[in-house]
């Protein structure tokens, strides 16, 4: 019998279709490769030299309000613009490209350029809510616009450009390929077994709590059976719902809830604010019902055993399968813990 929290295994994600190796034994191995930067140092309540603090310039030359709560703004630089025209290109089913129209917006938490989710305060967080919300329905009215991607990157660690706690806002008229991957399998799970894919996951795993990290009367945090990044966690609706704009008020506070005390969670994991890319799963927009979709979001953090040594997706990872050392059920644990 195969010990699944020491010995090598696989495991399914069945969101994905992918497989993961998980390998436990080899968290004893010994690390003398990058270590990283410690703890940045502590910010300051305003910084006159950020592009994101309430009343600066930012790097377009555009001055931003003096702001109190939450400000979003069009990307200075944004990846996508929505006057791109339509066109294809295609030769010998080969190469193949099409015109990609899009709106990128900002949003910056808090006019406070040192507060981070893990320290603002619930009503807050709540406005966060509320303008995610507001931004999924602007956005995704708009016929172009099928697809609104609501994601953070936390930390210089993981290519934030700004200590400013913000996120930032992509929608495309294209529904993109993490996404796609998921709606297929929900699609199809709910067409073989007239079921959700998720609220069928979250059953199990309420079930069996191994990898259930905590949860409140609207959202489970769970590290995923499946999990590639050493303590990822995914954040799952406790109610059937296909996006952020069918929660209710009880549940927009569930959210903001949840989010504050996994963010802390982190922070305390290894006493240093915690670097990860977050960011919302939901329906498409583009004007069909999307039934099988199960509101939920992923943060993937990348350290692995303590504030300066992270986890590396190269080599095998990136030619073959992703693999993980700490088994999902360990991190958990872990994440109960602090
Ligand atoms: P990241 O920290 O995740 O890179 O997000 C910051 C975004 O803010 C980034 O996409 C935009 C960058 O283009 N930005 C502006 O739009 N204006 C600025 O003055 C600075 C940064
Ligand atoms: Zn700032």
């Amino acid at each position: 019998m195969l010990d699944w929290k020491q010995d090598p295994h696989r495991r399914y994600n069945p969101l994905t279709h992918e497989w993961v190796l998980v390998s436990p034994h080899r968290t004893q191995r010994p690390w003398q490769g990058q270590m990283e930067e410690t703890a940045a140092a502590a910010q300051p309540e305003y910084d006159p030299t950020c592009y994101l603090c309430p009343g600066n310039s930012r790097a377009g030359g555009v001055r931003n309000p003096p702001y109190a709560s939450t400000f979003v703004f069009d990307n200075d630089f944004a990846a996508l613009k929505p006057d791109t025209g339509v066109d294809r290109f295609e030769r010998g089913g080969l190469l193949l490209a099409e015109a990609e129209p899009g709106i990128c917006r900002v949003v910056c938490f808090s006019p406070r350029h040192n507060l981070t989710m893990a320290n603002m305060d619930l009503d807050a967080l709540r406005l966060v809510v509320d303008t995610w919300v507001d931004q999924f329905g602007d956005l995704g009215a708009r016929p172009f616009i099928n697809y609104v991607q609501i994601f953070e990157n936390r930390g210089a660690m993981m290519g934030a450009s700004n200590p400013h706690p913000h996120c930032q806002i992509w929608s495309s008229r294209s529904v993109p390929n993490e996404v796609t991957k998921e709606q297929v399998s929900q699609q199809d799970w709910r067409e073989d077994r007239g079921a959700c894919l998720l609220c069928e996951y979250l059953r199990l795993e309420r079930a069996s709590r191994e990898r259930l990290v905590e949860e409140n009367e609207s959202f489970v945090a769970l590290v995923p059976f499946w999990a590639v990044w050493p303590f990822e966690i995914m954040l799952i609706a406790k109610r059937h719902m296909t996006g952020i704009d069918r929660l209710n008020p009880t549940e927009r506070s569930g959210l903001a809830g949840i989010l504050k005390s996994v963010t802390g969670r982190y922070d305390r994991l290894f006493k240093v604010s915690f670097p990860y890319s977050f960011g919302f799963h939901q329906r498409p927009t583009d004007g069909l019902t999307h039934d099988e979709w199960h509101l939920h979001a992923h943060f993937f953090p990348p350290l692995l055993r303590s504030a300066t040594v992270r986890k590396f997706l190269v080599g095998y990872e990136m030619l073959a399968t992703p693999q993980r050392d700490i088994a999902a059920e360990t991190a958990a644990e872990r994440l109960r813990q602090v």
